[in-house]
């Protein structure tokens, strides 16, 4: 058992990012096992999930003659456009059913303002908005948090170099997490993530 002051963040382990969703990432659902197992480990457990409402600004579809996984630019700087995914209270949204989601004592909700994205659990696109994991985490005394899930080179990457710029000793596990992959994507997110003094094991 790892001390108390050490937390497991599961980030985006839903349908949706698994084969056959709608955003599915290659392999994502052989995160399911390896993130389970991780869970008896830690006294704090933390599940994100995408969480966006129809229309959401980081989709395709509300850009007219923009297809996914173009960019355009936002206020806040360059945003990719992804497939429709993760609509507020759809069964793509739902955690995969394989993961144990008992085990969890906190969800926190992400991406559901309409425009701005949330890839990192800790603050929105813009890097400034917090999600109130970091009070949370606070509250509990954690100051170390090993993260995992889906997908690496985005929440997974965002979240481990936000929590890092906290001040928070960081670990990836990387059995418990897959990648979307975009020209390199994932490569290069190791490497920032590295560089930030993440520890990969
Ligand atoms: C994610 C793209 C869009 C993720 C979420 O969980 O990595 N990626 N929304
Ligand atoms: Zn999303």
């Amino acid at each position: 058992m790892r001390p108390e002051t050490d937390a497991l963040v599961a980030i985006d382990i839903q349908t949706d990012f698994c084969p056959g969703g709608a955003l599915a990432v290659p392999g994502g659902d052989a995160v399911v096992g390896p993130a389970n197992a991780l869970m008896d480990d830690f006294a704090t457990v933390v599940l994100s999930q995408d969480w966006h409402p129809a229309g959401h600004s980081s989709f395709a579809t509300s850009h007219p003659g923009k297809t996914p996984f173009e960019t355009v630019q936002m206020p806040y700087g360059t945003q990719v456009l992804w497939p429709d995914h993760c609509l507020q209270g759809s069964p793509g949204a739902a955690f995969h059913p394989g993961l144990r989601t008992d085990a969890a004592q906190m969800v926190v909700r992400k991406g559901f303002r309409p425009g701005i994205d949330s890839y990192s659990a800790f603050f929105e696109n813009d890097q400034a908005t917090p999600t109130g994991l970091h009070g949370y985490l606070r509250e509990r005394g954690v100051s170390r948090v090993m993260l995992c899930g889906l997908a690496t080179d985005f929440c997974v990457a965002f979240s481990a170099l936000d929590a890092a710029r906290l001040g928070y000793e960081v670990e990836l596990s990387l059995a418990a997490t897959r990648g979307i992959d975009i020209d390199g994507s994932v490569e290069a997110a190791l490497q920032r993530m590295r560089g930030a003094g993440v520890r990969l094991v």
